[in-house]
């Protein structure tokens, strides 16, 4: 063979090499794709975009925005609802507010449907840009929750949503949000509690539809049907679930509770679903801190045929599967230093939140809450900023400059469920000094489980968690001294199974004078968060 021979050939070799290494490397991700309280993702594609969207109940600002380039890599982008004329929460309790949402894109317009079960009911936004600005809320006189638009081949519009024994569907005007002509209940699933979250797809001259059914807890599962014609009726898919862990095969899964799913076909013709599910932790009893979360799983759907998903309707954290082109987003800084002007979309309020009781100018670098009568056990507008736990494995520290005049003002930092069930680590007045103080809040039980006395209002405050114990350390901030170790407390009495609802733990920087007027504030310095996947 001539030199020339052996360079070409020698070229088609490494050409090759660096092409396997390429498909090597877009063969497994890692689940969930979106982590923490993340709940009934919905997803859309337009070119080789894919936005996708998830519930956010009382939390503000409501419905966040996530942006993808290959479904495994997200980052968000913004949020749907960002002011209290889209988003009234103020009767909003535990849970309530935002239900599922759905997101679409028809006609060069994003549609962001969704209940606010607390104040208004079913409404849809549109946008041009899914980063907002989003329109004011279109609202749907219809009683029903979890509801999407699907369009006809004819262009006709409909209103999708989950109604009693089953999926309703209502033709709609979208200029005006009105519901016309007749009410269709076309298909209630294979007989499982609770059939939820629709989704219609219209493939191969089919009319598919997909349901959460089993209810959002350890029986739930996606199901499938189709027909020829849109109001049925359906045939149910004989896979049916076509994805669950509530079977033997998925019984000692460590994801749990997979369904309200939504099917997705990329730019490059495959199909994928995205879902919740929650990671449970298991000591004789099961249980989950970190919340729905939204998981992704590839699905072959063949022509004429039936979707089946990961290949037995179970999905693994670590999915050994071919996955598009990797496009990674930067990773989440650690350190929150509140120099800028604006919070990070990571940051939310509990309900609407009063603008005078934050600042980010008032003290350059620090995070100004003023305090108001409003404890954490209230279902108000708690005078806090908050962000998901992400990970069970994780460190969240602060820096806090307490100003304060009386022993009842008190601020820290919490994990909380909701307000019957934190666990908040705190500084408060007591006489001429300082106490750090550890409080379990569980239901009905309430107590001050450790104390530790300083001499200044400047600490730092450290959370630190595994999967069974949150542990709480405090130091002053200006002195060379360890931190001081309060005490830990079980994860499990701030799990779904324990304080119920449809949220997760969210890390909160807080004030509150306990119920009595005040002029306390809280300046935090910088927050620190580290989580290990
Ligand atoms: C949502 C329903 C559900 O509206 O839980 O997972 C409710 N399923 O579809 C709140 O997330």
């Amino acid at each position: 063979m001539n030199k020339k021979s052996i360079l070409h050939l020698f070229i088609l070799l490494f050409a090759l090499f660096s092409l396997s290494l390429t498909t090597m490397a877009q063969s497994d991700f890692k689940n969930p794709v979106i982590r923490g309280f993340n709940p009934d993702p919905s997803i859309c594609r337009v070119g080789d975009d894919y936005y996708l969207i998830t519930s956010s109940f009382e939390y503000f600002p409501g419905l966040p925005i996530f942006h993808s380039k290959d479904l495994v890599n997200w980052k968000q982008i913004g949020h749907c609802l960002t002011r209290e004329s889209q988003l009234p929460l103020h009767n909003a309790k535990a849970s309530e507010g935002l239900f599922a949402p759905t997101i679409r894109y028809h006609d060069g317009v994003f549609y962001a449907i969704c209940t606010n079960v607390s104040d208004g009911g079913n409404f849809y936004c549109t946008a041009t840009d899914p980063a907002g600005e989003w329109s004011d809320p279109i609202w749907v006189d219809i009683e029903s929750i979890d509801p999407e638009i699907f369009w006809d081949d004819d262009g006709t519009s409909y209103f999708v949503t989950q109604g009693g024994e089953g999926i309703r569907l209502n033709k709609i005007d979208l200029a005006t949000g009105e519901i016309v002509g007749e009410d269709h209940l076309v298909w209630g699933g294979i007989g499982g509690r609770f059939p939820e979250a629709p989704h219609l797809y219209k493939k191969d001259d089919y009319y598919y539809l997909m349901l959460g059914e089993g209810g959002t807890e350890y029986m739930h599962g996606a199901t499938i049907g189709r027909s020829r014609n849109l109001f049925g009726p359906y045939e149910s898919c004989p896979l049916n679930p076509i994805l669950t862990h509530a079977n033997r095969r998925g019984q000692s899964n460590p994801i749990q509770a997979v369904g309200h799913a939504d099917l997705i076909q990329a730019h490059d013709g495959s199909w994928w679903m995205v879902f919740l599910g929650f990671r449970v932790l298991h000591q004789w009893a099961y249980w989950h801190v970190l919340g729905r979360e939204t998981f992704l799983a590839p699905v072959d759907w063949p022509k004429n045929g039936w979707p089946q998903v990961n290949g037995n309707g179970t999905v693994d954290l670590d999915m050994q599967v071919a996955t598009l082109p990797l496009v990674p987003v930067p990773s989440e800084p650690v350190r929150t230093d509140f120099n800028d002007n604006k919070l990070g979309l990571e940051w939310k309020y509990i309900r609407n939140p009063i603008s005078d009781n934050y600042s980010l100018t008032e003290k350059k670098g620090f995070m100004r809450i003023s305090a108001t009568p409003t404890s954490l056990n209230e279902a108000k507008p708690l005078s806090a900023i908050l962000r998901r736990q992400t990970e069970h494995n994780f460190s969240a520290t602060t820096l806090l400059e307490l100003s304060s005049k009386t022993d009842n003002e008190e601020a820290g930092i919490t994990v909380l469920q909701n307000n019957s069930h934190h666990y908040d680590l705190y500084l408060r007045k007591n006489g001429s000094k300082y106490v750090a103080e550890l409080r379990a809040k569980i239901g009905s039980l309430g107590y001050v489980v450790a104390q530790k006395e300083f001499n200044s209002n400047r600490v730092v405050l450290e959370i630190r968690g595994t999967p069974y114990t949150y542990s709480f350390y405090a130091k002053e901030a200006d002195s060379k001294k360890e931190f001081e170790h309060l005490g830990g407390l079980d994860t499990r009495y701030l799990s779904k199974e324990v304080a119920g609802g449809f949220t997760g733990v969210m890390i909160g920087l807080y004030t509150t004078s306990n119920g009595k007027p005040t002029k306390a504030k809280a300046y935090f310095d910088w927050f620190d968060y580290v989580a290990q996947e």
